[in-house]
C-alpha cells in the first residue's frame, strides 16, 4: 500500500551539514518528498510532539535539544513508507543499529541521533499535520492514505 510518513531531520543533523546526504538516501530508497521545510521547533510544539515521552526521564533535555537548532521536516510516499522508513534509520541507540542505517552512519548517540520517522501510520498522520497543512500535500497525493 502507498503510504506517506513524516520525516525529521534533527538539529545534530542540521548542524553538521547532513541534510544533503540523508535526502539522497531516502530518495535512493525510492521515497517521493511530497512536503519539506526547515524550521525552528516552538518549545510548545516540541513537547506536544513528544508528549508521549512526558514521563521519560530523557524528556527535559530531549525538548531542549529539538529547540536548539533547525530542523527539516519531510513527508515522504512510498510502497509501505512508514515501516521502510523505520529500517532505513535504523534503531534508536546508533550502537544498536544495524549496518547501513542512517543513524549506523551519522547518529552520534540515543538523543542526538539526526533523524525522526514516524512510528505508525496513524502517527504519521497526526504528526504531519504538525508541519504541513493539507493543501501543502494534496497536489503530491495519487494513491496515499491520507486523509
Ligand atoms: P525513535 O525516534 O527511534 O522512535 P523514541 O520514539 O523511543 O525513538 O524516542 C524519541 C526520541 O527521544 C529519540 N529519537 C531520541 O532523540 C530520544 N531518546 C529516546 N531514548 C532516549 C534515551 N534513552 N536517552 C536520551 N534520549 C532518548
Amino acid at each position: 500500500m502507498i503510504e506517506q510518513t513524516l520525516m525529521l531531520i534533527k538539529p545534530d543533523g542540521v548542524r553538521s551539514n547532513r541534510i544533503g546526504q540523508v535526502i539522497s538516501r531516502i530518495e535512493k530508497e525510492g521515497f517521493r518528498i511530497c512536503g519539506m521545510k526547515m524550521l525552528r521547533l516552538q518549545p510548545e510544539t516540541a513537547a506536544e510532539f513528544y508528549a508521549a515521552h512526558r514521563e521519560k526521564p530523557f524528556y527535559a533535555d530531549l525538548l531542549t535539544f529539538m529547540v536548539s537548532d533547525r530542523i527539516v521536516a519531510l513527508v515522504l510516499e512510498r510502497e509501505e513508507a512508514v515501516t521502510r522508513l523505520r529500517e532505513v534509520i535504523g534503531a534508536t541507540d546508533p550502537a544498536e543499529a544495524a549496518v547501513g542505517t542512517i543513524r549506523k552512519k551519522l547518529a552520534s548517540n540515543k538523543q542526538e541521533n539526526v533523524v525522526h520517522a514516524s512510528d505508525s501510520l496513524s502517527n504519521a498522520q497526526v504528526e504531519t499535520s504538525f508541519f504541513f497543512s493539507r493543501e501543502e500535500l494534496l497536489s503530491m497525493l495519487k494513491k496515499s492514505t491520507m486523509p
